[in-house]
């Protein structure tokens, strides 16, 4: 069972003032925050943030320079702190900016500790303005070569493209705050679905399944709109995510994670509507994880967050002398259709999509008899699939 408990954990000096954005954001305070850094000017304490000091008994309070090595060396010095950190998690989101010394090695020592441990981790790093040189683009390619081959879920993003909708005249240290608040929304976007108790929640056991020990290209996008006709401009906002890629790229997804968040005065007509123009642009072959949540302080503020995975390699086939995969339980395809897996050979994935919502009973304790909870809508616990187009 998910006990939801998620830890956050920046690495460096650029990813410690995401996490501080992200210690900061509205209804944030039920995740853990954590920052390694060797720099002593960049651990400042803030409430809510844990602050560890990297190699502190050579690197003493100093940048590594731009060095991986080293950076890696003195994450490394810490290691018994950060799996105490990251012990009984649900789930793990780290965040890096590469392209110098303590993200680019640190995040190596993180993504073996979070394997060993068989945690479920996303990573989030970015990579290096084009004006910032060769040099910092090869650390950080280097970087991300090695984080890839080790880790389940690598969502790289771009600098260069978390600026293009700032206008040219904006401040440069407003653009950077702006540039970071972009990432903190997106990691909490995705952090939002394995919260409990959540509205609409995700069948986390088989995400995991679907995306653990798998080599995949990642893309993040994220969406905000507020007033009366928000459920439709959160997805045109979405859209504009340059971090994205284009509709083609979206639409041709192995997987996608996608999380709703609003205030109090979300409804199920609107997250009906809104997931289901989200699911007009995906393939069917596309398994897509929903999740929804209510956080009041987002006031009227709609929030759409998705990650977008493509394998690198094509799930095998399951040979035909196998038995089938069972039960074959019904599934949502494009337009909302339902569809059963009847096919002798079948991608060998778990059961795609559960959306299951409590409605007004979200927030009450189940009723639970026999086994199965009254609270959720008859035709879901019969797996009957509605067809919302008609
Ligand atoms: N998005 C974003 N990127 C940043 C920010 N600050 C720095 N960066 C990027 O992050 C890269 C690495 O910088 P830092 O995070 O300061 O480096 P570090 O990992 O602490 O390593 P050392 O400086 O060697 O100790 C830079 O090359 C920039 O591309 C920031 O506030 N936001
Ligand atoms: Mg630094």
């Amino acid at each position: 069972m998910s006990n939801g408990r998620t830890v956050i954990l920046g690495i460096g000096g650029g990813a410690g003032k995401v996490i501080r954005c992200m210690a900061a954001n509205k209804g944030a305070s039920w995740l853990e925050f954590a920052h390694i850094d060797t720099d002593a000017v960049d651990l400042e304490n803030v409430p809510g943030v844990t602050c560890l000091s990297a190699g502190s008994d050579w690197a003493k309070g100093r940048s590594c320079g731009g060095d991986p090595l080293l950076g890696e060396k003195a994450v490394g010095a810490n290691i018994r702190e950060l799996k105490a950190l990251v012990a009984d998690t649900e789930m793990v989101i780290v965040v890096g900016c590469l392209g110098r010394g303590v993200a680019s090695g640190g995040i190596q020592i993180v993504s073996r500790l979070v394997r060993e441990e068989e945690l479920l981790a996303f990573f989030f790093v970015t990579m290096p303005f084009s004006y910032e040189g060769n040099g910092r683009r090869e650390i950080a390619e280097s970087a991300l070569r090695n984080l890839r081959e080790n880790s389940d879920i690598v969502v790289a993003v771009q600098n260069d493209l978390l600026f293009t909708t700032i206008a040219a005249d904006t401040r440069a240290n407003e653009a950077f705050a702006m540039a970071d608040q972009v990432l903190a929304d997106g990691v909490q976007g995705i952090a939002e679905l394995v919260r409990c108790h959540g509205m609409m929640s995700v069948d986390f056991a088989s995400l995991r399944a679907l995306l653990k020990n798998r080599e995949a290209h990642c893309s993040f996008g994220i969406g905000h709109a507020s007033g009366a006709n928000k459920t439709v401009e959160v997805i045109d906002d979405l859209f504009k995510s340059r971090m994205l890629g284009d509709h083609d790229f979206l639409a041709r997804s192995d997987v996608v994670v996608a999380s709703l968040i609003g205030g109090t005065d979300l409804s199920i007509g609107d997250m009906n509507q809104c997931l289901s123009m989200l699911g007009n642009q995906l393939d069917p072959a596309t398994c897509s994880y929903i999740g929804a949540n209510v956080v009041p302080e987002k006031g009227d503020e709609l929030q759409l967050t998705i990650v977008s995975v493509h394998y690198k390699q094509k799930p095998a086939l399951v040979p035909a002398s196998e038995p089938a995969p069972s039960p074959a339980k019904p599934k949502r395809g494009r337009k909302g259709k339902a569809k059963v897996a009847t096919d002798e050979k079948q991608f060998d994935l778990p059961f795609v999509e559960e959306m299951v919502s409590l409605g007004i009973f979200g927030n009450v304790p189940p009723t639970i008899v026999k086994g199965e909870n009254l609270d959720v809508p008859t035709f879901q616990r019969q797996g009957v699939v509605l067809d919302l187009d008609d």
